[in-house]
C-alpha cells in the first residue's frame, strides 16, 4: 500500500513537473522556440516517402510548373487577379461554396454519373470534394503542399476509371529570406500525373466521416469514431485529440482565441473541414473548449509523417510567464498573421482580466 502511495505521489510530481515544464516560462527559456529550417527533399526523397496509395507517372505533353503559375489563377483566399476573374471563379464554384461553406479555394470540378467533383485546397492541404444526393463529402489527399504541386489549369479529367488523378510538379519550397510565412515554390520536375485510387481515397475505417488519410495525416485514430474518449465523434468535435477539461488556465487560453473570421461564424459547427492548427504541449491549452474547430499537435518527435514535412502552423502561443511578486499575474504573448501581441492577465475572483501590453508587427 505504501508502495503504491508513492507511486501516484511520484506519478502526481512528474504530471506536474511536466505540466510547469510545457506551460510555465523559466527565467532562462527563450519566450519562442527557434524555428529550425529543415533542408527540403530530393525529388528522390519525395519518391522515397511518397505514400503507398500515390501513383506518379511521367506525361510526355504537359503544362509546366512556370507556365500554370503565370496562367492560372491562385485562389487561396486573398489572391485574386481582377474581379471579373474572382465573380466568375465564384459562379463556378457556387454550389461548392454553398455546400461547404468556403472552408476551401477549388481547382478544376467535373461531374460524373451526377456525382459533383473538384479538388480543394485549404490551410491543411489538398483534398478531394464531392457533392452526391446534395451531401457535401471531402477527403483528404494526403499530399503536402512542400513537396506536390497540382496545376490549376487541369487538361485531363480529374476522375477516371475509379481514380482521382490530377497533372502536377514535384517542387520544394524556397524561403523567401526575411518574410516568414512568405513561401515561394521552385518545380523540380514538371509533367507529372498523379493518381490515387478513389476507393483508398474514400476509405473511413471507422465511419466517422473523416478519410483514414486525414486522420493519419493529423494524429486522430482511424480506427476509433472518438479518438479522444470524450463521447463526441471526432467529426462533430471541436477539440477531437483531447478532452476537454474546464479550468483557470484553460480559459486563459480560450479568451485569447480568435475570436472573429472573415466568413460567416454561424456555420462554425457545420465546418467540419475548417481547422486552426496549433502546436503546443501544455495540457492547460490541450484541453480547451472552443468555439471553432482546433487540432493541437505535438511540437516534438511524435509528428506525423505528414506533419513533419509540412509548415501549416501559423498561430501560437508563449508560454506562461508569471509575474515574480504578484501570484494572481501572468504574462502572455500570442503570434500569428505576421504579428505578435503580449498581454498581462490577472485573475481576479474568477476572472481574467487582459491588458494588451506591446504589438509588433512582423
Ligand atoms: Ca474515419
Ligand atoms: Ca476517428
Ligand atoms: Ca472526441
Amino acid at each position: 500500500m505504501k508502495k503504491y502511495l508513492l507511486f501516484l505521489f511520484l506519478a502526481f510530481i512528474a504530471c506536474k513537473n511536466s505540466i510547469e515544464e510545457n506551460c510555465f516560462q523559466n527565467e532562462d527559456d527563450k519566450i519562442f522556440e527557434p524555428y529550425i529550417e529543415e533542408p527540403p527533399f530530393s525529388v528522390n526523397q519525395i519518391l522515397d516517402e511518397k505514400p503507398e496509395y500515390l501513383e506518379i507517372k511521367n506525361l510526355q505533353k504537359f503544362r509546366s510548373f512556370k507556365k500554370d503559375s503565370i496562367d492560372g489563377h491562385t485562389y487561396t483566399y486573398d489572391e485574386i487577379k481582377s474581379k471579373k476573374e474572382f465573380e466568375s471563379y465564384q459562379a463556378k464554384y457556387k454550389d461548392f461554396n454553398d455546400k461547404f461553406f468556403n472552408q476551401f479555394g477549388y481547382i478544376n470540378r467535373q461531374k460524373i454519373n451526377g456525382v459533383d467533383y473538384a479538388l480543394g485546397r485549404n490551410n491543411l492541404g489538398f483534398w478531394l470534394l464531392k457533392i452526391s444526393n446534395n451531401q457535401p463529402k471531402a477527403y483528404f489527399l494526403g499530399l503536402s503542399f512542400s513537396h506536390y504541386y497540382i496545376n490549376e489549369l487541369q487538361e485531363l479529367p480529374i476522375i477516371k476509371d475509379g481514380f482521382l488523378q490530377f497533372e502536377g510538379s514535384l517542387v520544394k519550397i524556397v524561403k523567401v529570406a526575411g518574410l516568414p510565412g512568405y513561401d515561394d515554390y521552385s518545380a523540380m520536375e514538371d509533367g507529372k500525373l498523379f493518381k490515387i485510387k478513389l476507393a483508398d481515397l474514400e476509405k473511413d475505417t471507422d465511419n466517422d466521416g473523416y478519410n483514414d488519410i486525414f486522420e493519419n495525416s493529423f494524429g486522430l485514430d482511424s480506427y476509433n469514431a472518438d479518438s479522444d474518449g470524450d463521447k463526441i465523434n471526432d467529426f462533430d468535435d471541436m477539440n477531437p485529440l483531447f478532452k476537454t477539461e474546464k479550468s483557470k488556465f484553460t480559459s486563459l487560453y480560450e479568451e485569447l482565441l480568435p475570436k472573429h473570421f472573415a466568413f460567416d461564424e454561424n456555420n462554425l459547427k457545420s465546418m467540419h473541414y475548417f481547422f486552426i492548427p496549433y502546436e503546443s504541449n501544455c495540457e492547460y491549452f490541450q484541453k480547451i473548449n472552443p468555439k471553432f474547430r482546433i487540432l493541437i499537435l505535438p511540437n516534438n518527435s511524435k509528428k506525423t509523417n505528414y506533419l513533419k514535412v509540412t509548415n501549416i502552423v501559423q498561430d501560437g502561443f508563449s508560454k506562461i510567464k508569471r509575474d515574480k511578486k504578484d501570484a494572481n499575474k501572468f504574462y502572455i504573448s500570442t503570434f500569428g498573421s505576421g504579428s505578435t501581441t503580449d498581454f498581462s492577465a490577472e485573475y481576479k475572483k474568477g476572472k481574467w482580466i487582459f491588458v494588451m501590453v506591446s504589438q509588433t508587427n512582423v
